[in-house]
């Protein structure tokens, strides 16, 4: 059996956490493999919305196991509060969400390191959403972390505290004004690292691959987006860990070979939260309407997302890096009642026409060249079948598929598990 992994294609909230419930069905077990609380998946049902940060978009089907793999860095006051939030659903998280020992732990000082990193930088702030990512990933790099399998030791309060006096000390050397109280941020973490323990802590390399020999199903969730990851995205305006399919093999303890479809989730346009080129963003009311439309807010810090047209060089470029098998588009509905629509082919780079992500894509260098296409005016939110769709939009889509080479299986129409077109 092998794994398949789920990807964003772009700069995240492509819909990842939508698909995941759509395909939940199919599989026995939900991974996550990198990123942690910076992650918003949204899953609306039964007519509710639900935003995970840390936990597995599988948790509410179920028969699925839900893995929190290595890769990952979880805040346990983070996490207790996405565990409280999902107290209505009676769900058995110590048998349902089992956690890598090898998971590493945002202590408060890493939020406060985030915040002390990006204050520092002035307008060059990365627009992190200050969750700790950052400074976690650097002390999981830096050999200096605190990892979930530590709170099974006697001495982790030790080690806490250790690391935490060395994060004070980084915090003064920024030198910039951040207000703390220190003895209510412990407090707060200890009551969380309590309900934390009484989860199933496991060796999730040696599970998931034993699940594989018993011919169990796989699906690996990842968070963010390609054009995000810390090699191959927009640096330095990226997240810290790798967001690509090579992420799912060091974030799980599993092999290449054993990586089966890669689904590429994207939006038919794009957006991105935070600072970072966008060679496609749009000023005007185009962009504006796709904001309003398409409810174009950060799920985990409600910041106001950057929209623009498709950038299928970008896309393109994912779709090499991750190896995609399959495509799925997002959010078509949001494009309904443009009167034309574009997509970036190509950039014009230093005064030549490139087809490919050139190093550096900041906007004094860079503009995209663009193909037009027909609009489309029908409401797409209440189709149920390929049929159904506007001759415009399978022409959109059929151009995507010749320019990426890889076919568009899944359109989404809206935001419900049920708006959801197979292809
Ligand atoms: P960080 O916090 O260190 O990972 O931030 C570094 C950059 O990565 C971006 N980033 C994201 N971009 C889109 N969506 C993300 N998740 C949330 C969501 C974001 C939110 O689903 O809406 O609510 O604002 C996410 N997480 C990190 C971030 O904007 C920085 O550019
Ligand atoms: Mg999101």
């Amino acid at each position: 059996m092998a794994v398949n992994l789920l990807l964003g294609l772009q700069w995240g909230d492509e819909g990842k956490g939508k698909i995941v419930d759509v395909l939940t069905s199919n599989y026995d077990i939900i991974a996550r493999f990198q990123g942690g609380p910076n992650a918003g998946h949204t899953l609306i049902f039964d007519g509710r919305k639900h935003v995970l940060h840390t936990i597995p978009s599988g948790i509410f089907h179920k028969n699925a196991v839900n893995v929190v793999g290595n890769g990952v860095v979880i805040d346990p006051v983070i996490f207790k509060k996405e565990l409280d939030n999902l107290a209505d659903f009676n769900l058995d998280f110590k048998s349902k969400l089992l956690i890598s020992r090898k998971a590493h732990l945002i202590l408060p000082t890493h939020r406060l390191l985030d915040a002390a990193s990006e204050a520092s930088k002035g307008k060059a702030k990365i627009g992190s959403t200050l969750k700790g990512i950052g400074p976690t990933y650097m002390d999981k790099t830096g050999r200096n972390g605190m990892r979930v399998g530590d709170l099974e030791l006697e001495d982790w309060k030790e080690r806490y505290a250790a690391l935490t006096e060395k994060h004070i000390k980084m915090i003064d050397f920024f030198d910039v004004d951040i207000e703390y109280d220190l003895k209510e941020l412990e407090a707060e973490f200890c009551e969380a690292i309590d309900e934390l323990k009484a989860l199933t802590f496991i060796d999730s390399e040696e599970y998931l691959n034993n699940a594989m020999r018993n011919g169990k199903t796989i699906l690996a969730e990842g968070a963010q987006g390609s054009l995000l990851d810390i090699d191959f995205g927009t640096y330095p305006f990226v997240t810290s860990s790798n967001t690509t399919a090579a992420g799912a093999c060091t974030g799980l303890g599993v092999a290449p070979n054993k990586i089966g479809d890669v689904f590429g989730i994207f939006k038919a346009y794009t957006t991105r939260v935070g600072s970072g080129p966008f060679p496609t963003e749009l000023f005007d009311e185009d962009g504006e309407t796709m904001s309003k439309v398409g409810h174009e807010f950060g799920a985990t810090t409600g910041r106001p997302r950057r929209c623009g047209w498709l950038d299928l060089v970008a896309l393109k470029y994912a779709v090499d890096i991750n190896g995609v098998t399959q495509l799925m588009m997002m959010k078509g509905d949001v494009l309904s009642g443009f009167d034309t629509l574009k997509a970036c082919t190509s950039y014009i780079y230093k005064g030549t026409e490139v087809k490919h992500l050139p190093y550096n894509i900041e906007e004094h260098n860079v503009t995209p060249v663009y193909t037009e296409f027909k609009g489309w005016k029908e409401d797409l939110t209440t189709m149920t079948s390929e049929a159904t769709l506007p001759k415009e939009l399978s022409d959109y889509i059929k151009f995507i598929e010749d320019f990426v080479e890889v076919p568009v299986k899944i359109v989404s129409v809206g935001p419900d598990r049920k708006q959801t077109i197979m292809r």
